[in-house]
Parts: structure tokens; C-alpha cells; sequence
């Protein structure tokens, strides 16, 4: 990735979901004046979604997602709406293309739209070749059935899509753009020392996206910043007038920091920050304490947002069930899934760690935690689990 651009995963994500040949890739080619995505009278060219990065004047960056049409048949057609309802877990803002006047696919979908709350904008599309009683007649069904307001769009001579774009402007979610790291923690010249131990997990030559971001958004907020591996705290804290006002550390050496660290500065950990920042911190902090009823026969599912070769040291799979087994016994069972990954159902577990998810946008993991919510699995995530599990948790300042 280069860090040049805003990270994947801070992008507001705008899903295409409709039928196949309802003209979903002419429209995102139309929307952005791009070739992004391939282009048939053949129903089902799009197959994989597709993902594409761009800057959006007067909405900023955004990741437009088109989908394979959901009403595709057929083995292989189902594993592509398989992968169109992965895609919709991501979703910010959905465009919902309306093409045909029969409407029970549609209203599948809408059902799952609103069930994730993912605002919703309603487009009938190809405007060019239809009638206006036929466009009537359609707009009409789509009041009755959904109360929506369709759009009329044509990918062809792009009319409609002035409205479309002020209305993904009007359908940004609330709280959106308010994301910050750090923000409800300082004001501007407080002095921020971060602990950073740059270990075996750490990318030859660079930073961990988390570092990289926290440190922008410390610098955004007018902080004046200093870094140091856990050997150099002792040196760090005594080169300074007076003790930092807040101390981010990597949840790995925390209990060593919170020993060593100054009564007056507040302590917090770069998964904290990122569980608020990327998630529902008091859904972990809730999901931490079904830590302390785990026994030697407990289930407990580790989620890692991104795929990489298993390290030594590694924490989803080594440290911490380690740490787990040690506590309450080495039959406690741990399964580990990666990427893409989990479960449909999570019920057999008695807990689920998530990771920091650097690589997922909050969307995403917000709907993991709504579906832990709704099949009744306490969530957590790594750093609010080792807190947890290392007796800190009450020690940290979660702002
Ligand atoms: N006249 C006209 N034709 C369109 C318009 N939008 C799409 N088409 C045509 O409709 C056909 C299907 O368009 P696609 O954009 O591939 O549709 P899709 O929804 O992405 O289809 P799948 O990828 O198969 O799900 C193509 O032949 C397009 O040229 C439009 O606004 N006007
Ligand atoms: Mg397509």
C-alpha cells in the first residue's frame, strides 16, 4: 500500500447491488467517468466485485464496490452472491438499481439493507430506453413497496447523475468524517510519547499502519510527539521537562509500561484507540468481561482482518491463546480464521478476539459485531483482551 494515498479502509465505501444487465457497471463507469469495470449485454459479467479507489470531488475518498447481479442462478452464480453479500457488509451508502417491474429480488435485498441500517440510494436505471409510463409505473411500485424516491439514471447519456452524487452526499453516514484517533483524548502542544516496540511482527523498513495513522492524526491535533521502543521509555521520560500527558503504547508491553509510567500521565494503547476508532469500544469492553467466566472447556474464535504467513511471536495465534491456556487450561479450544473469513454462525464459541482490523473498514466490523450481538457471542478485540486478561483493563484511560 502506498501511504502517499488514504488508507483503504478510510474510504467511504458506496456499494453498486441491482440484477444482472441492470446496467450496475455502466453506471459506475458513467458515475466516474471511468473504465472501471467491464461492460456486456451478457447477463453476469461482472463476477468477483470490484473495488476501486477514487477521490470523489466534493464527497473525497471513496471506494465505489460493483457487484455481480444478486439475482444470479446456478452453483458458481451463488457463490457470486455470496461475494455481493460480503461486499454489502462493507457498505456505507448502497445504490440499489431498480431495472424490471418484478421486485422480489429487490426486496430481499432491501430487507438486508435496512436490517444494517446502510442508508440506501434507489436508481432505476437506463432512463434512455424506457417509456415514461413505463418509468412511472415503476417509480410508482418502488414508492408503494420501499417509500423511496428513485432516481432516474442513464449510464448512456448520464442524466441523473448530478442528483445521484448529491444524494450519496445527503446519505453519508452520520460520523463519518468525524472519525479521529485521538482527537476526544488531547488538545493541541499536550506532549505524546508513544511505544512502539519494533519487533519480530514489525515490517522490515516500516511502521504498522496503526503507528502511521495515530502519528498524522497526533500531528493533525497540534501534539508534539516522540517515539520509542519499550527499551528507551526510562531514557524518554527523563529527557522530558514533565511527564507526557498521555502514553500510547502497543498492547503487547503494556503491563511493562504501566509499571514504569508517571501517576500523572494517562495510559492507552494503540488497539484501544482502534477498537473506538474501528469499532464499538464498549462492545469489547462489555464482550472483556465474559473473559473472566472461561473455563478449560470454553470455545473461543480469534478473527484476523488480514492474511499473512504465521510469525513466531505472532499474537492472534500464538500470545494470546497462550495466554488463555495458561489461565484456564490448555484444553480450551481456539480456532483462528483469517481475511474474509467467519463464521455464519458464532454461537458455539463463548467469546470471539477480534484484531485491531488496520486493513478493515469500520463498517465491516461493526457488522461482525452486530451479528455476534444478535447470535449472543461476547466480542472483544486483542488489546482489549490483553488488557483484560493482564488485570489492566481498569487502568486504562479509554477517554
Ligand atoms: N441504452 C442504455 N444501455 C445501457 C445503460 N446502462 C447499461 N446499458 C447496457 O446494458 C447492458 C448491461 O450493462 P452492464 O453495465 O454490463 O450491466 P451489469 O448490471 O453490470 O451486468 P452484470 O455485470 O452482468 O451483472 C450493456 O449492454 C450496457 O451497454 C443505459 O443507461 N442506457
Ligand atoms: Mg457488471
Amino acid at each position: 500500500m502506498e501511504l502517499q494515498q488514504t488508507p483503504g479502509a478510510n474510504r467511504l465505501h458506496i456499494g453498486i447491488f441491482g440484477r444482472r444487465n441492470s446496467g450496475k457497471s455502466s453506471l459506475i463507469n458513467a458515475f466516474t467517468g471511468q473504465e472501471i469495470a467491464l461492460v456486456s449485454d451478457v447477463a453476469g459479467t461482472t463476477t468477483d466485485p470490484v473495488y476501486k479507489a477514487m477521490e470523489i470531488p466534493g464527497i473525497g475518498p471513496c471506494m465505489l464496490i460493483d457487484t455481480a447481479g444478486f439475482d444470479d442462478v446456478g452453483d458458481l452464480g451463488q457463490m457470486r452472491v455470496e461475494k455481493t453479500r460480503a461486499a454489502l457488509r462493507k457498505t456505507d451508502v448502497a445504490i440499489l438499481v431498480f431495472s424490471q417491474a418484478d421486485l422480489s429480488e429487490e426486496q430481499e435485498w432491501a430487507k438486508q439493507l435496512r436490517q444494517q441500517k446502510i442508508p440506501v440510494i434507489a436508481v432505476v436505471s437506463q432512463s434512455d430506453l424506457r417509456s415514461a409510463q413505463e418509468m412511472d409505473a415503476l417509480k410508482q411500485k418502488i414508492r408503494e413497496m420501499f417509500q423511496w424516491d428513485a432516481l432516474e439514471v442513464s449510464a448512456k447519456d448520464g442524466s441523473g447523475l448530478e442528483r445521484l452524487k448529491e444524494e450519496l452526499l445527503r446519505n453519508i453516514p452520520e460520523g463519518f468524517e468525524a472519525a479521529s484517533i485521538v482527537g476526544h483524548l488531547v488538545s493541541p502542544e499536550d506532549v505524546v510519547l508513544l511505544v512502539m516496540p519494533q519487533d519480530i511482527q514489525a515490517p522490515k523498513g516500516r511502521l504498522i499502519l496503526p503507528q502511521v495513522q495515530t502519528i498524522r492524526d497526533l500531528l493533525d491535533h497540534r501534539c508534539v510527539v516522540m517515539s520509542v521502543t519499550a527499551q528507551q521509555l526510562d531514557s524518554a521520560l527523563s529527557a522530558l521537562a514533565k511527564p507526557p500527558k498521555l502514553i500510547i503504547t502497543d498492547s503487547q508491553v503494556f503491563p511493562y509500561v504501566f509499571e514504569r509510567k508517571p501517576e500523572e500521565s494517562l495510559l492507552t494503547s494503540f488497539s484501544i484507540l482502534f477498537a473506538a476508532y474501528k469499532g464499538d469500544l464498549q462492545a469489547f469492553v462489555d464482550g472483556a468481561k465474559a473473559i473472566d467466566a472461561l473455563t478449560g472447556e470454553s470455545r473461543v474464535l480469534i478473527a484476523e482482518a488480514c492474511t499473512h504467513a504465521p510469525l513466531e511471536e505472532d499474537i492472534g495465534r500464538v500470545k494470546i491463546p497462550a495466554m488463555l491456556r495458561k489461565r484456564f487450561g490448555a484444553s480450551l479450544q481456539v480456532d483462528l480464521v483469517s481475511g474474509a473469513d467467519f463464521p455464519a454462525d458464532t454461537s458455539p464459541y463463548d467469546l470471539i478476539i477480534h484484531c485491531g482490523a488496520c486493513m478493515f473498514n469500520r463498517k465491516h466490523v461493526l457488522s461482525r459485531i452486530e451479528q455476534a450481538k444478535q447470535q449472543g457471542t461476547p466480542i472483544c478485540n486483542y488489546g482489549v483482551s490483553i488488557a483484560k486478561l493482564t488485570g489492566i483493563l481498569d487502568h486504562v484511560f479509554l477517554g
